[in-house]
């Protein structure tokens, strides 16, 4: 599910970062190796990262493009409040940035919790499933060039 918005022609760091609440780690792993498989400078902030860390890290390094990833049934709360610290960041407001995993308890039925994560800032959402890592692949190659040959 994706929101629209103007074509990002760099390539440049991307953020990887979970939430708040949630200690998993093999899913940033998976994604940093993704990310840098496309040809993407990851920074990886880990497992429960606090708000603050994530927004000050974002100011500080301005990425292209936010990834957050959360698995443990609380990326839709938690996702909500952290889009709305780091979108009222002047320098944050045009920053892409996108969330994914099994971000709520419900399986399938989550899915439909994700227009609220576009309405709060978020450009796209990847929740849980099949299609799940091929979308945000082909999203990758929608909005930005690629980078590794
Ligand atoms: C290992 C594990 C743990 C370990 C984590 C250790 C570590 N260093 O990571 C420990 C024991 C700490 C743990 C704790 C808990 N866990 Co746990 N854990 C797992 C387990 C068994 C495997 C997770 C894993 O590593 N998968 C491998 C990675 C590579 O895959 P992944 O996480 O699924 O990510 C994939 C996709 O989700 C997707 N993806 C993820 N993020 C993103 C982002 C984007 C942008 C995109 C495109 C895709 C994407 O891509 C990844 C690759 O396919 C899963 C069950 C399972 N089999 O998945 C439960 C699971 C994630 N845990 C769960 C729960 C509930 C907990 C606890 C709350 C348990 C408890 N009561 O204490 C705590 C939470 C702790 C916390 N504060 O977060 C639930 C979450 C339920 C839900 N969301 O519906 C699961 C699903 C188990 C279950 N079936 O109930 N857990």
């Amino acid at each position: 599910m994706e929101r629209a918005c103007d074509d990002a022609r760099h390539s440049g760091v991307v953020i990887v970062s979970s939430l708040a609440s949630d200690a998993h780690t093999w899913n940033l792993v998976y994604l940093q190796l993704l990310l840098e498989e496309h040809g993407f400078q990851v920074v990886n902030l880990g497992a429960c990262v606090p708000d603050e860390l994530l927004v000050a890290e974002c100011l500080d390094r301005a990425p292209a493009m936010v990834v957050i990833s959360s698995v443990n049934g609380h990326g839709y709360q938690d996702g909500l409040r952290v889009v709305g610290q780091l979108r009222r960041r002047p320098a944050l407001a045009r920053t892409r940035m996108v969330i994914g995993g099994k971000l709520g308890i419900s399986g399938a039925r989550d899915g439909l919790r994700a227009d609220q994560l576009l309405d709060a800032g978020f450009d796209a959402v990847f929740p849980d499933g099949p299609d799940a890592v091929p979308e945000f692949e082909r999203y990758l190659s929608h909005v930005f060039e690629r980078v590794a040959s």
